[in-house]
This record gives C-alpha cells, structure tokens and sequence, in this order.
C-alpha cells in the first residue's frame, strides 16, 4: 500500500498497532497463495490491486461519501436488500470477515462456542481494526442464526444496528412478514439518509444490483468450461470483493474479467488439466481473507468449479424484477427475490438441497465438499440431508468441519484420500 492512510485511520478510531499487524500479515499470505498461481488472467490485476489497498482505497471513497453528506451502510447477511439502500443515495458494505486475527478480541465478550464469522467479524469492531465498520452509519443486522441475531443485541451497544427479522419459514404468512420488514427497512434507509427513496431512484437501483448480479452469473458460466478457464480461488477472490467494492466498477470489471474468460474457452486455454477432478463447494459463506479450502483444494489436484454459498451462487442467483412501475410492486418484488435465497436458517429448506444436486449436474463435478463453520448448527444439520441426497444421486461428498485456524495437515489427509477416492 503505497498511499499513507494512517491520518484516515487515526481519525476513524482505528487501533493502528494492532492494525498494522493484521496489515503485515496480508502481503505474504496472499503472495503464496494468489500470486503464486500459474497462468492467472490478465484481469485479476484489478481485483489483485483491491486487496492490495483493501482497508485504504475504498475506505476514503466510503469516507469522502460521508464528508459529502452521504451514509455508509453496513451488512453481514445477503438478506439485506442493497437496492433499498443504494435508491436512497447510501453506500452498502459488507462486513463478514474471514481472518482469526480479530477472534481473540471477540472472545473477550462472546462464548468461544460460537462459529468463527461470528466471531472474527464482531472482533473487528471490539478491537477497532476495520475501518469498513468504523466508516459505517448503521449496521444492519438480522434474524437467521442464533449467534448472529443474539450478537446483534451486544454489537448495539457499540455501534447503532437495525434488525431486519427474516422468517425460519416459507409460508405465505413469513412471506408478508418478510415484506413488511423490507418496507420498514426502506423507511429506516430513508430517516438515516434523510431522503425520500422515488419509484425513479428504486428502478435504477435495481438494475444496478441486478447488472452486478448477472456479471457474477457470466463468471460462473465460464467456470462450467473444461478445462475451467479461472481458478476457484481467484473466482472467490471476484465474489469476496463484489461485497465491498462499487457496484458499477465492479460490474464493469468483472465484465472485462469475464470477456477475457470467454476468449479463453474458445482457445480451450484452462487454468487446470481437463483430468483435474471438478469440485463444487457447498455451505457456509467464506468471507475475505478465508480462502484456505479453495488453495487446499486446488493445491492437491483439483479445480473448485462452483461455490453454493452466500459468497457464490446464493449470492447472484436471482435477480429483482425490473418491469415494477409502483412502489408497493417494486418493493414486493425485492422481498420475492431474496425470499428465494436458500439459507439453512429456514426449515424446511428443500430448495437449497435441489439447488446443490442441480448445480452439481450443471458445472459437471466429480465431487462435492461440504464446508461447516465449527459450531454453525444451522448448515451441520442440513448436511445430513445434503449427504442423503448426493448419496442417491451417486455424487461423492466430503464433509469438512473447520474454524479459521490452521488444520490444513489434517486438512489436506482428508482431501488427499477424497480426491484420489473420486479420481478412480
Ligand atoms: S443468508 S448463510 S449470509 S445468515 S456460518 S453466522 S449461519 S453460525 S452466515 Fe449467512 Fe445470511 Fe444465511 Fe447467507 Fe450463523 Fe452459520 Fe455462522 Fe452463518
């Protein structure tokens, strides 16, 4: 990071001795494991040069959107509609983190048994070190998981949180109570902002997140090619930054990203041997920096084609209908959409258990891992019928339980037998 941004992070509360260790640690992680790979494409540049300044050049346009009057918003579940929050001129940020470094700070307040992207992200704020929520004017929380809904109550007391409660159920019932919490949210956006959001502003916004959305479904199109023409793990890298980058940038370069892709199908030029054994990732989401699955993965053999997960599939899947002209359509067709996100929070959860058998169809797999925080209860119990349901299909599953600490030997056993079970 060239630029010095310590006067910005001086200003926003940042704790800049612990800050700069979690800043020294990044470059060397990232070097082995990013830019140690082979034959990347030319446009993981833009998203290379994005973690390069990840807490300094997004930051100040965060910060220059406030200076200039504007809000930052805050989220932690995809559940949180981005459209009502761009409609009224704020900026959305996703805040899930996925690095240990903030844990220990967190367990000071919350029991250790709790899953790591709990924990890893409530750190960043007890421990002053992320300047993405210290930018923030509200976080906006939600009812899914156990930990996250009771975290919410304790990260109140730091930061102001609004509650959007998303049902457990699909039901025409928790559907119109899922409606009336997007129309509460709109009027929430809207005192923060101090803007009235217009059926104009909501349209645009809708394409807007809709145009990102269908960028991240080009990406994954590319991935169903043989041999894949982008690594999972920089195809993560791509999902992970759509979180906290600007919309229409990141749409125009993971666009870019995505011609580029295209020209490499057509020379039948891959990242990996067509014999690499096709993997589709299922489960918890992985936020930034967690990428240790995808570079074990990848490292023994395999190619990662695919992740079903709130930062993969869940995340671009379905699109806002555009052809709404009245509020009240327009704002009954965003609680749809994100009705249709298939969170192991809900029961019963069928969809999300078709959707892994269809995707696994669909980007050809050999084989598919689970992947479990420690102590998410929510997605270990789905497992089961995530299990049952391969099982009858004659997928092979790997189901991997792990934290953000480092058990990549006994890791790499396991995957080493998997991968050599499905190469057969
Ligand atoms: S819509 S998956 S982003 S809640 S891993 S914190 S579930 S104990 S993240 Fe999620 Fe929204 Fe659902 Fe997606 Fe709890 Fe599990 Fe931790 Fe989780």
């Amino acid at each position: 990071m060239t630029t010095d941004y310590r006067e910005m992070w001086r200003e926003l509360g940042i704790d800049l001795e612990q800050h700069d260790l979690l800043m020294n640690a990044l470059p060397p992680v990232y070097k082995e494991i990013y830019l140690s790979q082979k034959n990347r494409p030319q446009g993981m540049s833009f998203f290379d040069f994005v973690v390069g300044g990840i807490h300094g050049i997004r930051v100040r346009e965060l910060r220059q959107h406030a200076k200039d009057g504007g809000k930052v918003v805050a989220t932690y579940c995809v559940f949180v509609p981005d459209e009502i929050v761009l409609a009224a001129g704020a900026v959305p940020v996703g805040l899930c983190a996925g690095t240990n470094f903030s844990i220990p700070a967190a367990e000071q307040v919350l029991p250790r048994n709790t899953c790591d992207l709990i924990k890893s992200s409530f750190g960043f704020k007890l421990g002053r070190t992320c300047p993405y929520v210290q930018t923030s004017h509200l976080i906006v929380g939600e009812t899914t998981c156990d930990g996250k809904k009771n975290m919410f109550e304790i990260l109140a007391e730091y930061q102001p949180v609004h509650v959007m409660e998303v049902p457990n159920k699909k039901t025409q019932a928790s559907r119109d109570l899922w409606l009336s919490e997007v129309i509460a949210f709109k009027g929430v956006v809207e005192k923060l902002a101090g803007t009235k959001i217009t059926e104009e502003k909501l349209a645009q916004a809708i394409k807007l997140v809709n145009a990102k959305r269908r960028a991240l479904q080009r990406l994954y199109q590319t991935r169903k090619a043989s041999p894949p023409p982008i690594s999972g793990k920089d195809a993560l890298l791509v999902t992970q930054v759509s979180f906290y980058d600007d919309v229409a940038r990141d749409t125009q370069q993971v666009n870019a990203l995505c011609d580029e892709l295209e020209k490499r199908i057509a020379n039948k030029e891959g990242v990996f041997s067509p014999k690499a054994p096709r993997i589709l990732i299922s489960g918890c989401p992985m936020a930034i920096p967690n990428w240790k699955l995808h570079h074990l993965l990848e490292t023994s053999g395999a190619a990662v084609v695919c992740e079903e997960s709130c930062i993969g599939t869940r995340a671009f899947a379905d699109l806002v209908a555009e052809d709404k002209r009245t509020m009240d359509d327009q704002l009954k067709a965003i609680a749809d959409r994100y009705m249709q996100i298939h969170c192991a929070c809900f029961t019963p959860n069928t969809e999300r258990i078709e959707d892994i058998v269809r995707l696994a169809r669909e980007y050809k797999v050999d084989g598919v891992v689970h992947y479990n925080l420690l102590f998410c209860h929510t997605y270990a119990n789905e497992a089961i019928k995530v299990d049952k349901a391969l099982e009858k299909e004659g997928i092979p599953l790997l189901r991997i339980e792990t934290d953000y600490g480092d058990d990549s030997g006994q890791l790499k056993t396991r995957i080493d037998a998997f991968l050599e079970m499905i190469r057969k």
